[in-house]
């Protein structure tokens, strides 16, 4: 066995989304968030979005795994494999159900209290992410979402509730999840901003994800930048309440490599790269917008309402850690007679080296090297990798027995190239797996895809006993944390 490369104190462990993972849908006060009204889809049919719930539909968030009433058994193998750390979210509409109540759902926080408490018996240090996707329906309805400047109130409101009813639960707080998706459309638009699309009074009206006719650019970055003011006053939030709170930002991390070594395509990957990455990064991590901002509203047509205080607030809510999720890599060229690759949601040129999963997304643990090393020479504060995995068809034997050996190669590859950057001189704190336990994927709504070293016995169509098993990468996973990542055989 080889010597550690990893930091003592590192945080191994997972990663979920309380819309994905938790259930308990009707319960105890929870009122409607986005997700809530989005169906359960397939690699191959894309989830529609619908005005309120219509019979005769699948919403899978509205069960998901039931985490809601399995958290003690989930938490306990989570201590099993030796977690030191647990990502998680808080359903916003738990707390406040509609968004704009006076005051919380005491049966809400309570919950997330019993979560937080069964993770302190074993250990394991939690990461809350405050906003995973979770917008309350009434606030994108009745507001139209994060375009609406009111949205930094009511979100701060949120986090105040948060930061003092979870006071010595909670250290570690990341304020949006995948921020930069406000740069995408569609899925960008309706999960990462509660900005609906029209056509909702039919399930089949409106195809999330693919229909971008009624996209605005404009609107999208002015929602993006009152979730940059929001973050930025949390965080400041966070360290007045307790000046234990450590705050990170959370971005969907993208690599564009240049589709030939031709300069056009250079610059046009160097481009993509700044504008999925720095963009939001400069702003949580340096408390501005980085130098290419101001051609790129000037070129774009985009004014961005700055109000009285804004800057200041930028500048003073800088983070103390930075987080991605990363799963694959992509291409970019400025040819367009180039196909564009299928099934990679980064929609690049398909990269001729690399292996893709079942669903189409690049297999690139080399990346994440690269990727650590751009990010850590930009910013020079810790880095974390919050999401990474494999999603796959799992296969349960007669036994009961489930052999995942691909998943164990994505992770093992992935955290070699982790023990390189450290190597390379990367700050790196820590690393979750995503969707740790089985639970419901983002993107097609479905249970197909999974990611767990824990299965769930669920299916599409929301059928299950809900029963738990340890898969093979289980095991492995405890081994590697073990040896803080000496052992990766
Ligand atoms: C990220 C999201 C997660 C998660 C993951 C995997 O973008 O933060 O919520 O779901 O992607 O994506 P998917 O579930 O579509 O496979």
């Amino acid at each position: 066995m080889s010597i550690s490369k990893f930091p003592e104190n590192f945080l191994w462990g997972g990663a979920t989304a309380a819309n994905q993972f938790e259930g308990g849908g009707n319960e105890d006060g929870k009122g409607l968030s986005v997700p809530d009204v989005m169906t359960g889809g397939t690699k191959t049919e894309p989830r529609h979005i619908t005005d309120g719930i219509f019979p005769g539909y699948h919403y899978p968030s509205h069960g998901a795994v039931d985490f809601y009433h399995h958290y003690k058994e989930d938490i306990a193998l989570y201590g099993e494999m030796g977690f030191k750390c647990f990502r998680m979210s808080i359903n916003w509409t738990r707390i406040f159900p509609k968004g704009i109540e006076e005051n919380p759902n005491p049966k809400g926080i309570e919950f997330y209290r019993n979560v937080l408490k069964e993770c302190q018996k074993y250990g394991i240090q939690p990461l809350v992410t405050i906003s995973h996707y979770e917008l309350p329906y009434y606030l994108a309805k009745e507001y139209g979402g994060w375009a609406n400047r009111e949205m930094i109130n009511f979100f701060l409101k949120y986090c105040k509730v948060l930061f003092t009813e979870l006071k010595g639960l909670v250290h570690y707080w990341l304020t949006f999840n995948e921020i930069n998706i406000l740069q995408m459309g569609a899925y960008g638009n309706i999960m990462g901003g509660g900005i609906l699309p029209p056509g909702r009074d039919t399930a089949v009206g409106v195809l999330a994800g693919l229909d971008e006719s009624w996209d605005d650019e404009q609107r999208r970055y002015i929602a993006l930048h009152h979730q940059l003011v929001a973050s930025a006053k949390a965080v400041k939030m966070a360290h007045e309440i307790d000046s234990e709170n450590k705050v990170g930002c959370m971005l969907l991390s993208r690599i564009a490599y240049p589709y030939t070594c031709r300069p056009d395509d250079v610059l046009k990957g160097q481009h993509t790269m700044q504008l999925a990455n720095y963009y939001c990064g400069d702003v949580h991590v340096r408390g501005e917008y980085p130098a290419f901002a101001a051609r790129l509203w000037r070129e774009k047509g985009i004014t961005i309402p700055f109000a009285d205080g804004d800057r200041e607030a930028l500048k003073e809510g800088t983070v103390d850690f930075f987080t991605f999720s990363y799963y694959s890599s992509s291409t970019a060229t400025d040819d367009p007679t180039v196909p564009v690759a299928s099934g990679n949601m980064m929609r690049g040129p398909a990269n001729p080296y690399l292996e893709q999963s079942q669903w189409g997304w690049t297999i690139d643990p080399k990346g994440l090297r690269y990727l650590l090393n751009e990010f850590y020479g930009r910013w020079q504060i810790p880095l974390m990798i919050v999401e990474n995995g494999l999603g796959a068809e799992d296969k349960v034997e007669e036994d009961g027995s489930i052999h995942d050996a691909y998943r164990i190669a994505y992770m093992r590859e992935h955290i070699q190239q982790m023990a390189e950057a450290i190597e390379d001189g990367v700050e790196l704190i820590g690393y979750t797996v995503w969707g740790c336990t089985d639970l419901v994927s983002a993107g097609t709504g479905e249970m197909a895809k999974r990611y767990g070293l824990v299965y769930v016995d669920k299916d599409n169509q929301g059928n299950g006993t809900l029963e738990r098993k340890r898969k093979d990468s289980f095991y492995w996973y405890k081994k590697v944390i073990k040896s803080n990542g000496a052992n990766l055989e």
